[in-house]
């Protein structure tokens, strides 16, 4: 009878093996020591053996019974995991973008190039020491000519083309306008801090022009301006330089020419070779092989003192970068109208993912 039990249990082992899933294990379970299953079957005889024999087989019997129950239960166990997992597996949910994308098909944002380059730059003025400043899109004639030097009846105003609003104007009587230059923040960043400072401020500006390949209405610029004492031409040409190396991450050519703004002096036109054509010329550069890039200078002495700065013990320099200009040449971009274009197969060549 013993080798019965053993041939019973290996059988039952063998048949363990396959069953896949906790119905059919426990259908096992019934086969072999339920009630009327196989192991029970065969101690139905177990009344006919003497009572040696019964103290023999006896508790190997009631031990192949317990190691049927305990291997039903390890295996129950296994199962239950291995069904969890699987349910895991099934609904999983995949908050992986790209996975997303693959699956569903949708389409995502992705920076705009000029948010890329805007971000660069911020990163490179912050590791030199510079904050970052925001300021309003609509300004007074105050800040944005006259504490720059220009007042109301200066020809420069003409240089730049101003939308200007009809009905309203600041308590101080002053017109309001769409700034036509980042560099209202330069006033507003005097006013607010005490020398030395120095700061960067991107934003939007607007100008009531016609627009052309290198020309847009709304477009970015980047203002930069430093103050302190004894700051010369060439602090403003080292950062320029360093600027523009990290961020074409080579030497780019670029010339610097005497240029008149009124709110600095000496001023500069700093100019980059074309990187669309490579100075053969072409629509962007108006065939003359160079862009208008970076306008500086070192801050007029009236700029100064409009923000609360004594010209005879500070000084400094500001520039203007375009920031429009600077993504078409570093990308190679022949006309400025695609960046506000809204068109997704232009913004979708930029993706940083
Ligand atoms: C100014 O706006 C001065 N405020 C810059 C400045 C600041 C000079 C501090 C000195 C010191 P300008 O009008 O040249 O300058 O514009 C600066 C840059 O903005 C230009 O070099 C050009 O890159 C860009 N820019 C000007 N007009 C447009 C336009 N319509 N579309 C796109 N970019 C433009």
């Amino acid at each position: 009878m013993i080798s019965q039990l053993e041939s019973l249990y290996q059988n039952f082992l063998e048949e363990l093996k396959t069953q896949k899933t906790q119905a059919e294990i426990l259908n096992l379970k019934a086969d072999y020591i339920g009630k009327s299953g196989k192991i029970s079957e065969v101690l139905k005889n177990l009344k006919n053996l003497s009572v040696e024999e019964k103290k023999e087989v006896g508790p190997k019997a009631n031990k192949i019974k317990d190691d049927i129950a305990n291997d039903i239960a390890n295996k129950l166990q296994a199962v239950e995991i291995e069904e969890i997992n699987q349910k895991l597996a099934d609904n999983k949910i995949d908050i992986g973008l790209r996975e997303s994308v693959k699956t569903t098909g949708s389409r995502h944002g992705g920076f705009h190039p000029r948010t890329l380059i805007r971000q660069e730059i911020e990163d490179i003025f912050l590791s030199m020491g510079f904050d970052v400043l925001d300021g309003p899109h609509i300004e007074d004639e105050f800040h944005n000519f006259e504490a720059l030097n220009i007042p109301g009846d200066h020809p420069a105003r003409d240089m730049q083309d101003t939308f200007w609003f009809k009905d309203e104007s600041s308590p101080e009587g002053k017109k309001h306008l769409l700034r036509t230059h980042t560099s209202t923040i330069q006033v507003r960043g005097m006013l607010s801090r005490k020398p030395p400072f120095r700061f960067i401020a991107p934003g939007t500006v607007f100008r009531c022009e016609r627009t052309d390949a290198s020309h847009e209405m709304v477009f970015q610029q980047l203002e930069g301006m430093m103050v302190g004492e004894n700051i010369s031409v060439g602090n403003l040409i080292y950062f320029m330089k360093t600027t523009l190396k990290e961020i074409f991450k080579k030497d780019v050519e670029v010339r610097l020419r005497p240029g008149f703004f009124p709110f600095v002096e000496p001023g500069f036109e700093l100019d980059i070779k074309c990187q669309v054509c490579g100075g053969k010329g072409c629509s962007v550069c108006k065939h003359t092989g160079w862009v208008e890039l970076l306008p500086c200078g070192m801050i007029h002495p009236n700029v100064l003192r409009a923000g609360g700065i004594d010209p005879d013990k500070y000084n400094g320099f500001a520039f203007g970068l375009g920031l429009d200009r600077l993504v078409m040449m570093k990308y190679g971009i022949d006309d400025i109208r695609h960046l506000q274009s809204g068109d997704l197969r232009f913004n979708e060549q930029f993706k940083t993912y």
